[in-house]
């Protein structure tokens, strides 16, 4: 079981490590809309039985009162969370966190080595032809159900 959790810890690692600036940090610009607007949602392929994947996104709040990205649920994956990298002593460490903010008038960004979903035990195969579709859960405004797109990161090389 050692080793298990080795390999697990090592894959959170490669996952968790993306560009080193906004590390830690949670990318925000002030935007207009009808409510909770999500774009840009995007995620790598990854195989049924892969321990862990990741998503990430543009939240725009563009309502009038503050708001908060509080679960997030898949079918395909054993479980979801919402995660924050930071960078501690040169460390890359990733905390779950129970909500995430959503200030009034500003977008929100979930990026590689910021704010993240974190996929745990895919189950599904994810590629092209099967994008995942995800449901939001908000503070206050109701579900958003959210099509992602599939990218590979190429930053993702030559981090291990
Ligand atoms: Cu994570």
């Amino acid at each position: 079981m050692r080793f298990r959790f080795w390999v697990f810890s090592a894959t959170l690692a490669l996952i968790g490590c993306g560009q080193d600036s906004g590390a830690g940090e949670t990318a925000s610009a002030e935007c207009d809309g009808d409510g909770i607007v999500v774009v840009d949602a995007w995620t790598e392929p990854a195989r049924a039985g892969q321990a862990v994947s990741a998503a990430y996104m543009t939240l725009c709040n563009g309502g009038d009162t503050d708001d908060a990205l509080v679960g997030v649920s898949f079918a395909g994956a054993d479980a979801v969370e919402i995660h924050l990298s930071s960078m501690e002593d040169g460390v890359m460490r990733m905390t779950p966190i129970s909500a995430l903010a959503l200030p009034a008038g500003q977008s929100v960004s979930l990026s590689p080595g910021g704010a993240h979903v974190m996929l745990i035990g895919v189950t599904d195969t994810i590629s092209a032809n099967s994008p995942p579709s995800f449901t939001l859960q908000f503070e206050t405004a109701p579900d958003a159900s959210v099509t992602v797109d599939i990218r590979t990161a190429k930053d993702h090389s030559g981090h291990h």
